[in-house]
């Protein structure tokens, strides 16, 4: 086993991250944060069809560029002078109020290709025409296309037929009833992840399939926990491929949290054991442990993670607290297969949804938190440390029928 270390573990450089703003919660937060298919055996997920050509998934972000921090203007805001701000606007908001507006400005930017979607399918269906069979029924099939499932679709159109059949519609009108719909059906899994201080340390186990943005996620982690002082420990498991423990080792060093990792090739529950073993022994806060998303085969991928489980529970019977899937909203369906296979073989107990920035499928996550029900802790939006948010119903309903969050 090689520990490796940041040579200096000062302080992170960027952004300070406050508790209202981050993906991470630990449990003396109790307040909700205000402000994170196996499709078949082993291909990488599917991209969807009118998605931009993406580049290829690169085994090592190039620093600065794809991986790096991204600087983040909104933060930089200065805070309005006391004395002009009580003249001005009696209701001055505060940095974090600002910080809040600038990352629900990204989060519907970041949604603009989900809900040019489902505005111009709308705009469509309802301009300057009565609420018809014809109409409900194209509604129906919009939202359907629109990979938010078969059970919202038909309640939103139902509901439209009791109170509106044969009047006219405006078009803004579908779209805010579609955004309450939305959001009543996602609030019950929006649970933000609470790390757990007393178990330390707190073991978040990180899986999915290959592409789905699990080192990133980890690494975006990582450094909001250590803005908020934390001990981090991270654990290179992805031992499938070499580049997989290297991308994992630079990631260490720009969040300045030590990387546990072994040769490419080496047993993953071997190192995920050494890795919390240390991590108990140093008195770390948080071990956040890296998977392969991609063996030979799903049931070779499968028995890893099992084995993994397996041998931190001798450990600590009640370790991993946290089996974190990674699901790529751009996979649209294929998140489903890869939520009901990882359940069932690893027990998943929360859901970090990437990419929904630039794809058009962003309504996946409807579908999903309707049929499994799996907390949904954050949401990703970028690829900064700032991009990966506490998922927020309203907010989420809200961006992904274009209108302004409140
Ligand atoms: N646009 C965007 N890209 C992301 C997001 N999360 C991860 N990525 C990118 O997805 C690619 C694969 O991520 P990686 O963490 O290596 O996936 P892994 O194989 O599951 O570990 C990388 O290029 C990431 O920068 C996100 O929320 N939005
Ligand atoms: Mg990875």
């Amino acid at each position: 086993m090689r520990l490796w270390r940041r040579s200096s573990p000062g302080p992170v450089p960027g952004p300070q991250a406050d508790a209202a703003d981050t993906a991470v919660e630990e449990v003396e937060n109790q307040q909700p944060s205000r402000d994170s298919a196996l499709e078949t055996p082993d291909p990488a997920p599917a991209v969807e069809d009118d998605a931009p050509p993406a580049a290829p998934a690169p085994d090592l972000p190039e620093a600065g560029e794809r991986g790096g921090w991204s600087p983040t203007p909104w933060r930089g805001v200065p805070a309005p002078e006391p004395e002009r701000a009580a003249i001005a606007q009696p209701a001055a908001q505060t940095p974090a109020d600002m910080e809040r507006k600038g990352w629900f400005g990204r989060l519907r930017t970041g949604m603009a290709r989900s809900s040019s979607r489902l505005t111009e399918g709308i705009n469509a269906i309802f301009n300057r025409r009565r609420l018809d069979e014809e109409a409900l029924l194209e509604l129906e099939e919009l939202l359907i296309a629109s990979d938010m499932g078969v059970g919202i679709a038909s309640e939103v159109t139902q509901a439209l037929r009791r109170t509106r059949f044969n009047q006219e519609v405006a078009p803004e009108e579908v779209r805010a009833a579609l955004a309450e719909e939305v959001a009543r059906l996602v609030e019950p899994v929006m649970k933000p992840l609470r790390v757990e201080l007393d178990r330390k340390p707190f073991v978040i186990l990180v899986v999915g399939v290959n592409g789905t943005g699990k080192t990133t996620t980890i690494a975006k982690l990582a450094r909001q926990y250590r803005d908020r002082g934390h001990d981090v420990v991270l654990a290179a498991g992805d031992t499938f491929r070499a580049a997989g423990v290297e991308q994992l080792q630079i990631w260490g060093e720009r969040t300045g949290c030590r990387v546990v990792t072994r040769p490419a090739g080496s047993d993953a529950a071997g190192l995920a054991y050494d890795a919390l073993e240390q991590a108990r022994c140093e008195g770390s806060d948080i071990l956040l442990i890296d998977t392969a998303g991609r063996l030979h085969n799903k049931a070779n991928l499968m028995g890893e993670l099992q084995k993994i489980v397996r041998v931190l529970k001798k450990l600590d019977p009640r370790a991993p607290h946290c089996v974190l899937l990674v699901l790529d909203a751009t996979t649209g369906q294929n998140a489903h297969a890869q939520a009901e296979i990882f359940r069932e073989m690893v027990g998943v107990t929360g859901i970090v949804m990437t990419k929904l920035d630039g794809t058009a499928r962003g309504g996946v996550l409807v579908s999903l938190a309707e049929k499994y029900g799996i907390p949904i802790h954050a949401i990703g939006i970028g690829e900064g440390a700032d991009d990966l948010r506490p998922f927020e119903a309203r907010a989420y309903a809200r961006s992904l029928v274009g209108l302004e969050p409140e």
